[in-house]
């Protein structure tokens, strides 16, 4: 028969109750409020007391049964935080979510310029970044007097030596490699990273991202040349866009122009991006210098060949209106996240 003291010894040992794990809660909740648990057994007993007795039990049990479900309660929240990380315990959870990286703009640019020449049939050449005086000066009809050949634009490794290596200030050098190696017709891009000796500023880096291309075969005219860098930026910016060519000067091309586009951005009229022109340059070009042929063992009585160079950055600046080179440098990812949506 049920006593008073039965109730007392369960409300106390309730109060006295501490758990190292969860299991522990649950095992006291089978033990007290299961089918078989002690305080169920209580109150199947409470049908069969006196009932004079019914309405005082009737009090001390529902306490006790609240008290026990209350401990349970709050035991279990204790573990609350535990359980949240223990995921392996619950295989229905979704998975942790992971941050998606972004390409870099000048990856994508990349990737778009060879993409669009790869369609022209050109294959894409790689080359040393460190190279010597040949590839990136002489055999490219570089004068030995030539400012580009001083200190103060080119990066020496060893500028006392008789044969100077350097950091190439152009990927021409891949070009003049490919030259050597290979008989025309020959249809080649090289991207590639470079290295002039400049300061650095919002304008200028000591290295940025080239593509060059090069174009050799028997009769390769400057009409060739026009339509295939039209056709280019037709691609790359838009088929509205047109092209315009000043004269310029290049050692390794004769005739040499700078090659703007229309501004897409007034449509032409004049704008800030384009300074009022309504023209953006983008690259240099040129008809290959017979003597850059012959220096490589190529016929230039049998071949002629256009090239052209743009870098890669500017390309990128118009693109998303990049105000400062600087960006492409820093990996700022509060910049590079600005990519995440581009393919
Ligand atoms: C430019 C502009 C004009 C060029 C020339 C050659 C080579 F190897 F055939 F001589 N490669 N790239 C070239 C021509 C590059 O960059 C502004």
């Amino acid at each position: 028969m049920m006593e008073k003291k039965d109730i007392e010894q369960l409300f106390d040992r309730i109060d006295k109750f501490t758990a190292d794990k969860l299991q522990d809660v649950e095992d006291l909740r089978v033990k007290l409020l299961g089918k078989k648990g002690e305080i169920t057994r209580l109150f199947d007993e409470f049908r069969t007391i006196q009932p004079e007795l019914k309405r005082e039990f009737g009090k001390h049990l529902n306490e006790l049964k609240t008290k026990a479900a209350e401990k349970i309660e709050s035991l279990r929240e204790s573990f609350a935080d535990i359980v949240e990380k223990d995921t392996l315990t619950d295989f229905t959870k979704p998975g942790d979510m992971f941050e998606l990286g972004t390409r870099h703009p000048i990856s994508i640019v990349r990737a778009e310029i060879l993409d669009i020449f790869s369609r022209f049939g050109f294959a894409v050449a790689e080359g040393p970044e460190i190279e010597d005086d040949w590839h990136v000066f002489s055999a490219l009809n570089f004068p030995p007097e030539h400012p580009a050949r001083d200190m103060q634009d080119t990066f020496f490794i060893n500028p006392e030596g008789d044969d100077p290596i350097l950091l190439r200030t152009h990927t021409s050098s891949v070009q003049v490699r490919t030259m050597e190696r290979q008989k025309p017709p020959i249809r080649v891009v090289c991207p590639g990273r470079v290295f002039r000796n400049e300061a650095i500023s919002a304008r200028a880096h000591c290295i940025f991202h080239q593509v060059e291309g090069l174009y050799i075969d028997k009769n390769v005219s400057f009409a060739d040349l026009k339509q295939a860098i039209l056709l280019f930026v037709q691609e790359m910016f838009g088929p509205q866009t047109q092209i315009r060519m000043r004269p310029s000067y290049f050692p390794f091309t004769e005739p040499s122009t700078e090659v703007d586009i229309s501004c897409n951005i007034c449509g032409g009229k004049g704008c800030n991006i384009c300074k009022g022109t309504g023209w953006l340059e983008i690259m240099g070009a040129g008809m290959v210098d017979p003597n850059v042929l012959e220096a490589s063992g190529i016929d230039s009585k049998e071949y002629t060949g256009f090239a052209f160079g743009m870098g890669i950055e500017r390309i990128a600046m118009l693109k998303w209106m990049v105000n400062d080179l600087r960006h492409y440098f820093e990996n700022d990812v509060r910049f590079l996240r600005e990519f995440q949506s581009v393919k």
